[in-house]
């Protein structure tokens, strides 16, 4: 980001690329009603300086060659608007030469092309936003599905902002007292006990353990999600584990138990892991195809252990699985506490009458039954997304924050607890509150770092570099 500059101008088209049936084209900046004057004229005929609240109107805007366009202004001439600022939004027909002919228009009047995240950037420096919301913005900008977009809904709904602030704002009391003692210290005049000073300074220390804890256990989480394929010999589960990995890990023949050892391989989107388990088919009875006894007995005893530790076992059932095999396969591997799905494989093949009446007596509620096709990809996307959505659904709802904003989170909370246990103990030693007053101000530093009140250049670079430009 070139610049931090917030007293200019700004102007982008915020609607989506392509064709839609609106466009909106918005401005933000100190110019803004300026800027409207010389080129939009509403249909109430009245001048827009003497707007004083936000409002909605018809009007015209006067393009180059003074092509009038229809279109409808929201202005917001104060600083109850998205950045803080007087802003505006132009909404009018979504054709993409338009919208940029308006743009062309609000520039020749004065505001200049927003940078990428400019806006949202405005947001966060006027303290609407804090930085892990702001990167909600941007995630739900680049959601790809659901699962992405709900839980950069979380975080956007509030997340961490709350009971951050909360610990902020109570470190400036006390840094506030602090600093009024030192002023006042002469006049031996105490504004804060040192019991006192230590009881709010251990609150705040333990609160910020309490929320570290939260991030790590989502951090965890997210590493450690397995789902195991399991199910008879050849019933595709290895030819499942390449389709869904997108590579050809895992053998496949027609051979029955020609997977032995487990194979694992990752499936990643928006910051959450699925480590997923390719293991040996389920033996009833030892296949003499694969020879030693031995081989399938240490195979067996490998896959036991894998489901046991797994989240969630994907029960693997051939479309043309003879009915034993069928029930005796539903029949095991439950007894584990993971949550299970089952995937019918080999659809191209045609759905045996008795697996579909056995399909009938579950639960879909227990096991949701998906149908797939590894050889022509029927299905796979469905498996992926339903995936993705246990995954997520099995981290802890508590710690609402997306993947990309952890890692930075917890070295700034880190620091910041840090600080407050260097303030605890300076204060202890009865060093001087100089001393304490210092930590007190680098945790307020660090924490800054993550709700928005101090930046530094470099996250800012990253976070907004990214956004699109109108956002
Ligand atoms: N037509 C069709 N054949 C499939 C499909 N999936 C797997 N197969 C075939 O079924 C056979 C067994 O596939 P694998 O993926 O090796 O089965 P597996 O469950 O891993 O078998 P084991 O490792 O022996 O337990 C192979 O010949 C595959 O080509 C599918 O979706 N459609
Ligand atoms: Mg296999």
């Amino acid at each position: 980001m070139a610049s931090m500059d917030i007293d200019d101008t700004i102007a982008a088209i915020a609607s989506p690329a392509g064709a839609s049936e609106r466009g909106i084209v918005r401005l933000s900046g100190p110019d803004t009603v300026d800027c409207l004057e010389k080129c939009f004229t509403a249909n109430h005929d009245r001048s827009l300086k003497t707007q004083a609240t936000a409002d909605a109107m018809e009007g015209q805007l006067h393009l180059a060659a003074d092509l009038p366009l229809p279109g409808r202004l929201l202005l917001w001439p104060d600083n109850h608007s998205y950045t803080r600022q007087p802003s505006a939004e132009f909404h009018t027909t979504g054709s993409a030469p338009l919208l940029q002919l308006a743009l062309t228009t609000f520039c020749e009047s004065g505001a200049r092309i927003a940078r990428p995240g400019e806006f949202t950037l405005r947001a966060f420096l006027s303290g609407r936003l804090d930085l892990t919301q702001a990167e909600a913005v941007l995630a739900v900008i680049d959601a790809k599905d659901q699962s992405d977009l709900r839980l950069s809904l979380d975080q956007l709904a509030g997340g961490l902002a709350t009971p951050l602030t909360t610990i902020r704002n109570d470190l400036i009391a006390i840094l506030a007292e602090l600093e009024a003692q030192l002023d006042f210290a002469d006049e031996d005049i105490e504004f804060i006990s040192d019991s006192l000073l230590l009881g709010k300074l251990t609150a705040a220390s333990q609160q910020l353990d309490s929320i570290i804890a939260q991030i790590s256990e989502r951090h965890v989480s997210e590493e450690t999600f397995t789902a195991v394929l399991t199910g008879l010999p050849n019933a595709g589960k290895s030819s499942l584990f390449n389709r869904l990995l997108g590579e050809s890990r895992a053998i496949v023949t027609n051979v029955a138990g020609t997977t032995t050892d487990y194979v694992t391989g990752e499936l990643t989107r928006s910051g959450v892991t699925i480590q997923l388990i390719d293991t040996a088919g389920v033996e009833q009875i030892p296949t003499i195809e694969t020879g030693s006894q031995e081989i399938q007995a240490f195979a067996q005893t490998q896959r036991g252990e894998r489901i046991e530790r797994a989240d969630l076992c994907i029960h693997c059932v051939a479309a043309d699985a003879p009915i034993e095999a069928f029930e005796d396969l539903l029949n095991t591997g439950r007894s584990n506490n993971a949550a299970s799905i089952v995937v019918i494989t080999q659809t191209d093949r045609s759905l045996a009458t008795h697996v579909q009446a056995a399909l009938a007596q579950i639960d879909p509620r227990s096991s949701p039954v998906l149908i797939t096709s590894s050889l022509t990809s029927e299905g796979i996307d469905q498996l992926q997304e339903t995936l993705f959505q246990i995954a997520i659904d099995s981290q802890s709802t508590d710690s609402p924050i997306v993947g990309s904003t952890l890692r930075r989170t917890s070295d700034s909370l880190g620091a910041a607890a840090k600080s407050v246990q260097l303030a605890i103990q300076a204060a202890l030693a009865g060093i001087g509150e100089e001393l304490v007053a210092a930590e007190i101000r680098h945790a307020l530093e660090h924490l800054g770092c993550v709700v928005g009140t101090i930046y530094t250049d470099d996250i800012l670079d990253v976070v907004f570099g990214q956004f699109c430009i109108g956002k």
